[in-house]
C-alpha cells in the first residue's frame, strides 16, 4: 500500500527553488485520472506552482550555468526541480506543457476553489493574477482529505474591470482572448511596451502585491511569442 505523501516535506523541498504547493485532491470514481508512478490511474494530484518573483532568482541562477542548447528554459528548469522531488516521494511529475494538455486550470479550480478572471487567468485571493503552475505530482496514494476553503473571488467585487480596457490590441473581451490580435500587436513596433513591461491587461489589475519583476514579465512575453512561432 503506497504511503500517504508527506506534503510538508514536499513543500519544504520545492520552497528551496522558490516553488509552492498549490493544493491537491483525490480523483473520484468518475474522474479521468492520468497514470500515476506505476502506470495505473493515479489516485491523487498535488499541484506545484509559483507566485510572484519567488522562483526567478533560482531559475536565473540555473540558467547562468546552462549551455546554449537548452530549449523551453522555464519548462526544463521546472521539470528538473519537480522531477527530483517526484523521484524522492514516489510520485509521477507532469507539466502544463505536456501534450496532450492536461486540464491544469480545472485541477486548480478544484484544488484551491479558484475561478477565472476576465482574462482567463485564474484569480487567487492572495497572489491575484501573478501566479501560475509549473507542474503537478501524481500519486498512487490518497491525499489527506481536506475541503479547500472557499476564497472570495476578488473579481466579483471589481466593478471597473480595468483588465478589460487596458489592452492596446483589444485582445480581451467578454467573449474571450483574441490570441491573433495579441500576437500581431506583440510582433509590431507598437508592441514594444507589452514585450518589455509585460501584458498591460494583467498589469492593470489592482491585485498587484505579487506582480512579477519587469525582466520576469519580459521573459514570459518572449516565451509567449516564441511558443506562437513554434509549429504545434
Ligand atoms: C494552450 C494554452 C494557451 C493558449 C490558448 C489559451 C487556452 N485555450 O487555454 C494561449 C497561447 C492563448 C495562452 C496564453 C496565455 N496563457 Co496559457 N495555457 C495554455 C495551456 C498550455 C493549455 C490549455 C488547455 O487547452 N488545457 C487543456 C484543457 C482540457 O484544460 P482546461 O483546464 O479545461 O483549460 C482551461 C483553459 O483552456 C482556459 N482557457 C480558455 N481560454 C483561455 C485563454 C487564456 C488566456 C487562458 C489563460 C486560459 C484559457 O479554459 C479552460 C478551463 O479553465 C495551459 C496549461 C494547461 N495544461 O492547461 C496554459 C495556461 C492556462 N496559460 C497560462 C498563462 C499564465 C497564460 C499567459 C498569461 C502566458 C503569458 N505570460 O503570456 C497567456 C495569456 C495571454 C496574456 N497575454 O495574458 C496559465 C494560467 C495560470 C493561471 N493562474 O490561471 C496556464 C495554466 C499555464 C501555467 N503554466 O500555469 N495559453
Amino acid at each position: 500500500m503506497a504511503s500517504v505523501p508527506d506534503i510538508s516535506a514536499i513543500a519544504a523541498e520545492l520552497g528551496r527553488s522558490g516553488l509552492i504547493t498549490r493544493g491537491g485532491f483525490n480523483f473520484g470514481p468518475g474522474d479521468p485520472a492520468p497514470d500515476g508512478p506505476r502506470g495505473r490511474p493515479a489516485r491523487s494530484v498535488l499541484l506545484v506552482g509559483q507566485a510572484g518573483a519567488a522562483p526567478w532568482a533560482h531559475f536565473t541562477e540555473w540558467l547562468a550555468v546552462q549551455g546554449g542548447e537548452v530549449t523551453d528554459l522555464l519548462d526544463t528548469w521546472s521539470r528538473t526541480v519537480i522531477g527530483a522531488v517526484a523521484e524522492r516521494h514516489g510520485a509521477r511529475a507532469v507539466s502544463p506543457s505536456d501534450r496532450p494538455f492536461l486540464p491544469f486550470q480545472q485541477w486548480a479550480m478544484r484544488a484551491e476553489n479558484l475561478r477565472p478572471s476576465p482574462l482567463g487567468i485564474l484569480m487567487h485571493p492572495d497572489y491575484g493574477l501573478w501566479q501560475a503552475y509549473r507542474g503537478a505530482l501524481l500519486f498512487d496514494a490518497w491525499l489527506p482529505d481536506e475541503e479547500p476553503h472557499a476564497p472570495n473571488h476578488l473579481c466579483d467585487a471589481c466593478a471597473s474591470r480595468p483588465c478589460l480596457s487596458a489592452c492596446p490590441a483589444d485582445a480581451f473581451s467578454d467573449t474571450g482572448f483574441d490570441f491573433a490580435a495579441c500576437l500581431a500587436h506583440l510582433r509590431s513596433e507598437a508592441g514594444r511596451t507589452c514585450r518589455e513591461a509585460g501584458c498591460q491587461a494583467r498589469n492593470a489589475c489592482p491585485q498587484d502585491s505579487f506582480r512579477y519583476l519587469p525582466e520576469q514579465q519580459a521573459f514570459h512575453m518572449a516565451a509567449f511569442i516564441d511558443a506562437a512561432a513554434t509549429p504545434q
